[in-house]
């Protein structure tokens, strides 16, 4: 007999920015639950399924009413009674009641939350954890972290123009040791920081507050961090940016503000470029803006065949896009955020048409977080190869690399996946 669904509860919690999200718990007829929270991002891709707020004056117009209404009066009583472990047919109906194609009348935010809810439910009803129900016996491995030392932009009220300056400790080889190694770079980079008196707390996702004069600095600092950890940049832990140059285009013109310049997308090309020639850069997220096809397409060409060509804006988790994207030589990775999809069988999608085309796939957090560590289990299970979660502070971000440790106990080794394409790993 397979177990339905009894129950769909919605709760306003809050999340790792201060502002309400959706919280969802499934109750099954076999009394098993599943449980998940929406998280939300700041920079935002504009093909991205839309999250349903209130608007008005309240917690800044980001409450959730109307998206906790929706979930109640329509998304019950439409998933009662089915199955739980038709994932698809759940997801399906989902989209067709939102009936929209950003999902802006359910709301991304309340359907994320209740389709990854039930996904926990069906692996609580199966006995197994999460990452296990989704391996279905495959071999599976940990994911290389991808961990946040500054943030900056969005995240950082634009202090500096670039996004994330993040590490990949590709000289590891288990899990655990590349969160070694990361705790010593991000420790390090605190206490330089200190030390020049630059140190002023941390940005949205836990990384420190970039008090630069310049972007290039900020690299300087990070290889000094690494250095300064006792470890070889490029060889034991190596630099991964999100440039997520969306947020500082417009009319084709990117405004670099710390370094007062205006390039067009060559220009724009020539200095990334640059830096991936001086610095241990092997992997960069969002070089040009998601409208910037021609430029991605520019850069891919050229450097796509040294570095990791990650597409988050530009590809918004859509499987479509991604084989678009494949198609016409734009970036070579994608970036795997189940609230940019709004259900978890769309954001298969996209991680499974980026493995069909020989691509990589990070699947990453939000800049806004909660405890929620949903997923790690879709990384390890879905065999992503990378995990993008913010830094290396702040509990929001810790839940989900410590659950990782987990896995890894459950698997018996912490043996980490990593690029398909690139090989970086040790060993
Ligand atoms: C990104 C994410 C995480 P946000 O751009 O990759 O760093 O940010 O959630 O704000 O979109
Ligand atoms: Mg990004």
């Amino acid at each position: 007999m397979t177990s339905k669904i009894a129950s769909v509860n919605a709760r306003q919690v809050w999340d790792s920015r201060g502002r309400p999200t959706v919280e969802v718990e499934i109750g099954l007829t076999t009394g098993h639950t599943g449980r998940a929270m929406a998280p939300a991002g700041a920079s935002r891709g504009i093909n991205e399924a839309t999250d349903l707020r209130d608007g008005g004056t309240r917690f800044g117009g980001y409450g959730v009413d109307r998206a906790l209404e929706g979930i109640r009066a329509e998304i019950a009583p439409l998933l009662n009674g089915m199955s739980i472990e038709d994932q698809s047919a759940i997801d399906a109906a989902l989209i067709e009641c939102d009936g929209t194609t950003d999902k802006s009348r359910l709301g991304g935010n309340a359907m994320i939350a209740t389709s990854l809810a039930c996904l926990w439910a069906a692996a609580a009803d199966a006995g197994e954890p999460l990452w296990r129900y989704l391996a279905h016996g495959r071999d599976v491995a940990l994911p290389l972290p991808e961990i946040q030392i500054f943030g900056g932009g969005a995240h950082a009220a634009a202090r500096i123009d670039i996004q994330d300056f993040m590490v990949i400790a590709n000289g590891a080889s288990q899990f655990d040791e590349a969160l070694a190694m990361t705790a010593e770079v991000y420790a390090a980079a605190g206490r330089l920081m200190d030390e020049r008196g630059a140190l002023s707390g941390v940005a949205d996702e836990g990384g420190f507050w970039p008090n630069f004069e310049s972007n290039e600095a900020a690299l300087d600092m990070l290889v000094r961090a690494i250095e300064s950890a006792g470890l070889r940049p490029g060889e034991d832990v190596s630099i991964s940016v999100d440039v997520a140059a969306s947020e500082f285009c417009a009319d084709g013109i990117y405004r670099l503000a710390v370094d007062e310049r205006a390039l067009n997308t060559g220009e724009m090309i020539e200095l990334l470029g640059r830096w991936i020639e001086r610095y241990p850069i092997i992997s960069v997220e969002d070089p040009l803006s998601e409208t910037d096809e021609a430029g991605l397409i520019a850069f891919t060409e050229r450097f796509g065949g040294k570095v990791q060509v990650i597409g988050d804006d530009y590809l918004v988790t859509n499987a479509e896009r991604v084989r678009r994207a494949q198609q016409r030589g734009a970036c070579n990775a994608v970036l795997v955020k189940p609230n940019q999809a709004g259900t978890v069988s769309e954001t298969r999608a996209a991680l499974q048409a980026a493995h069909d085309g020989g691509w990589d796939a990070v699947v990453s957090a939000r800049s806004g977080e909660t405890e929620d560590v949903s997923i790690v289990h879709l990384a390890v299970g879905w065999g992503a190869g990378q995990l993008k979660v913010g830094s290396f502070a702040r509990s929001e971000r810790m839940a989900k690399w410590n659950e990782g440790l987990r896995i890894a106990d459950q698997l018996g080794g912490g043996q980490m996946a990593g690029s398909r394409r690139f090989g970086w790993l040790r060993g």
